[in-house]
């Protein structure tokens, strides 16, 4: 009964803010309550998420422009890895990525592993943005994810945070997936905690009203709206909290960055 009534609370809190909430009867349904403890945790945490969304906004927070879904690009370009492929990769499409997990941990109290249900059971944003690509062309779609600071925030980050890394599945050296262990090869990207705190910084799950295809990042990818689309990670498996980027990889904070690109690549 308490359950049901903080939970109530809850989705009043998320609504005030302008947020969906998905799968909204699956929430009030008795047996969702028995999900997995990172889940529960992560819910636990939007109330206290709201708040510091509507604080920041309201501190004139910049946010990236959005669009109309008549602006939506009838054609968005598929740029860097189409399909990570592999044995680890094709398995995960083969299995809808019901087996999926997304992985938090690093400088958090409470690591966390989420399937892609959980995440889509979480309150959403949707946003209607453009995507900047260094290489010239640009185009506007539509995302649907959880909240970065929301699944931050469930965590729990903890003092000495700088930075959220993200590790990929594809592999541009054509070594195949192992699941999430970095090598060269392996795509993955960070940014600051000021961005991955911002509200337009989603895990996203979802592209144009559906879920992402294997082209444009599937099962989940990152959207950091203010930063270009290298930054974009697609086939998001692990965040990982950190101090400093100089011990992984190639130490720039990303696949591009140790080939020279900039680290912070703001619009
Ligand atoms: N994992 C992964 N993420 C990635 C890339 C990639 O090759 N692998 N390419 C990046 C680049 S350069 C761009 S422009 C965008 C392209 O996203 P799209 O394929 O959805 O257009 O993804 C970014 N994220
Ligand atoms: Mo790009």
């Amino acid at each position: 009964m308490t359950i049901i009534t903080r939970r109530q609370a809850l989705i009043g809190g998320i609504a005030g803010s302008g947020l969906l909430l998905t799968g909204c009867s699956r929430i009030f349904q008795a047996d969702s309550l028995t999900e997995s403890a990172s889940f529960q945790r992560v819910l636990a945490a939007a109330q206290s998420w709201t708040l510091a969304t509507q604080r920041l906004l309201l501190a004139g927070g910049q946010m990236a422009t959005e669009y109309k879904p008549s602006d939506i690009s009838p054609h968005f370009k598929a740029n860097g890895t189409y399909n990570p492929g592999g044995e680890y990769y094709n398995r995960n499409v083969a299995q809808g990525f019901a087996n999926w997990r997304l992985r938090i941990d690093g400088l958090v109290t409470h690591p966390l592993s989420l399937s892609v249900a959980d995440l889509r059971r979480l309150p959403a944003r949707s946003q209607i943005t453009r995507h900047d690509c260094v290489e010239g062309w640009s185009a506007i779609g539509g995302w649907t994810g959880v909240p970065l600071a929301l699944l931050l925030r469930a965590a729990g980050v903890r003092s000495g945070t700088r930075y959220v890394v993200f590790y990929c599945a594809d592999n541009l050296d054509g070594e195949p997936s192992k699941g999430g262990e970095q090598s060269p090869g392996q795509y993955y990207e960070s940014i600051g905690l000021i961005d991955a705190m911002h509200p337009q910084t989603l895990i996203a799950y979802d592209m144009n009203g559906k879920p992402l295809d294997v082209a444009h990042g599937a099962p989940l990818r990152l959207r950091v709206e203010r930063q270009l689309g290298y930054k974009q990670a697609k086939y998001i498996q692990r965040i990982q909290v950190v101090s400093d980027f100089r011990s992984i990889s190639g130490g720039h904070g990303g696949y591009w960055e140790d080939r020279g690109y900039d680290w912070y690549a703001g619009i």
